[in-house]
């Protein structure tokens, strides 16, 4: 690991969760590497020093010069590929690659492939109960968690795999069993130059895949097919042939495949439409690689959601409490606004606001009218969602999460909901989504 340069020289760009799994993979085969992040102190460094001391390393600015010494980088998701030192050492011959590319060169399992704006940690861990419900050894990762190159095992069957589009731009040929983009909204603005760019980044997902899943409902997610490659669908509406959807019997709505029923909808745990979607989303992708319906209908029963999305937190005073800290783009707060506005009797106070990563938010002024009592906003795009929002709705500005939740108590009738879905990433104000969503929690928890 001693830096020369040669023919096969690497160098790991950005190490965070996934440079450090590149890191462990690379060291394992004894393949020549180096590491550099443009931050002094980036997470994993103390790790690295430990495990791997003879690895150099180069933190601060990024050098062209250095980059060029090897033949390949493997750039972290959480970099754009944009960044110029990049692009320089791209313009002189160096590829860009990163840690999904080597994951799909060297899995020997089929691998489900999830992406999509919204809903893939969903789709991706309820998949992957339904494959251990089926006895199968899964293992389940990537943009959900535990970096994908640490997955790698020859005991795993399958592998159910929640990719990103960052993490997509960076793969050539994933080669997935079957593959789905479950539904594309405006998403990292502040990385793509519009959503034709963002949608070509989550489209890589379908290349080399055998099968492919689409959702009906959203002509974005369905990708141009090569002749008879198989393809199963979902949505909402009654399902026709290969397609999974929902049928209505003596006023029961049902989850349902192709002509027949499979289970009432009333048997999910997880509420909302969104949800009866991901529901079916799950359904296709498992049933492609062949996952007896027995298994997977069982995992959907008991299945209850992730933390932070839509989670119940408390009653209080005939008012309902939700942490939809996960909410970080304008159409993940539009799923659980129309979804819970429409599952209650009275109306919502939402809390919204943070790092809005350069989105438009004029989709939510119709629905917010519709459903909201009041907003109560806060975080670094405030008064650009203040704008957005209009006169529609009153709207109270406050500075700190504790606040809001003080608003929230007060403005709240019987039958209301309060609803934290930010809209936003939470980055401005908060470690991460699960910060924000823990804190919001726990005032909650101390209203009197
Ligand atoms: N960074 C730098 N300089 C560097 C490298 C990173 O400033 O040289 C900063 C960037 O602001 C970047 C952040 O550090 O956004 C995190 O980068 P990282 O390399 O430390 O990230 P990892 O710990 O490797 O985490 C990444 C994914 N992060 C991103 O895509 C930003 C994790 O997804 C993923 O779980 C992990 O790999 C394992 O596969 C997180 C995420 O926020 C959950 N994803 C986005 C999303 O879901 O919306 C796409
Ligand atoms: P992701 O991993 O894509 O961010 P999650 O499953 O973590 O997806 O859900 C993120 C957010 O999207 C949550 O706030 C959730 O309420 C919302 N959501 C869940 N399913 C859907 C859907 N089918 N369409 C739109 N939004 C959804």
């Amino acid at each position: 690991m001693s830096l020369i340069a040669s023919d096969h020289f690497r160098i790991v760009v950005g190490l965070g969760k996934s440079g450090m799994s590149l890191v462990r993979f690379l060291a394992n085969r004894g393949i020549a590497f180096a590491v550099a992040d443009t931050r002094e102190n980036p997470p994993e460094l103390d790790t690295l020093r430990r495990d791997f001391p003879q690895v150099e390393v180069r933190c601060g600015e990024l050098d062209v010069e250095f980059l060029c010494r090897a033949d390949e980088l493997y750039v972290s998701p959480g970099l754009a590929l944009a960044t110029p030192a990049l692009q320089q050492a791209a313009a002189r011959g160096v590829k860009l690659s990163g840690d999904i590319e080597l994951f799909a060169r060297n899995a020997k399992a089929p691998i489900i492939a999830i992406s999509g704006s919204n809903a893939k940690s969903t789709v991706t861990t309820l998949v992957g109960e339904m494959a251990a419900a089926a006895g199968k050894r899964v293992a389940v990762g990537g943009n959900l968690g535990t970096p994908a190159l640490d997955l790698l095992s020859d005991d795993v069957e399958l592998y159910v795999m929640e990719l990103s589009s960052f993490q997509l731009e960076t793969t050539d040929q994933l080669n997935a069993e079957v593959a789905t983009v479950l539904n594309v909204s405006e998403d990292h603005m502040d990385r793509y130059s519009g959503l034709p760019a963002y949608h070509l980044a989550k489209h890589r997902i379908f290349r080399g895949a055998r099968q492919v899943v689409v959702n009906r409902q959203d002509a974005l997610s369905r990708p141009l097919l090569a002749e008879g490659q198989p393809v199963w669908t979902f949505g909402l509406n009654t399902p026709d042939f290969k397609a999974f959807g929902l049928r209505e019997e003596n006023g029961e709505k049902y989850l349902a495949f192709e002509f027949h029923n499979l289970m009432p909808v009333r048997e999910l745990k997880i509420r909302g439409a969104h949800n009866q979607s991901n529901a079916l989303a799950a359904l296709a992708l498992g049933h492609a690689v062949g996952l007896p319906m027995d298994a997977m209908l069982s995992s959907l029963r008991s299945f209850a959601g992730l933390a932070h999305r839509c989670q119940w937190i408390r009653e209080r005073n005939g008012v309902n409490w939700y942490d939809d800290s996960k909410a970080t783009n304008v159409g993940a707060a539009l799923a659980a606004i129309e979804g819970l506005g429409a599952d209650i009797d009275g109306k919502l106070v939402l809390v919204a606001g943070g790092d809005g990563k350069g989105a438009d938010f004029s989709a939510l002024t119709a629905p917010v009218a519709a459903n909201c009592r009041a907003v109560v906003l806060l975080g670094r795009d405030a008064e650009r969602l203040a704008e957005a929002l209009g006169d529609g709705v009153p709207l109270i500005r406050v500075k700190t999460l504790d606040e809001a939740v003080q608003q929230c108590a007060e403005l709240a009738r019987p039958g209301d909901a309060v609803l934290l879905s930010p809209a936003c990433a939470s980055l401005d104000m908060f470690k991460n989504f699960e910060e924000r969503g823990r804190l919001f929690a726990q005032a909650v928890g101390g209203l009197a």
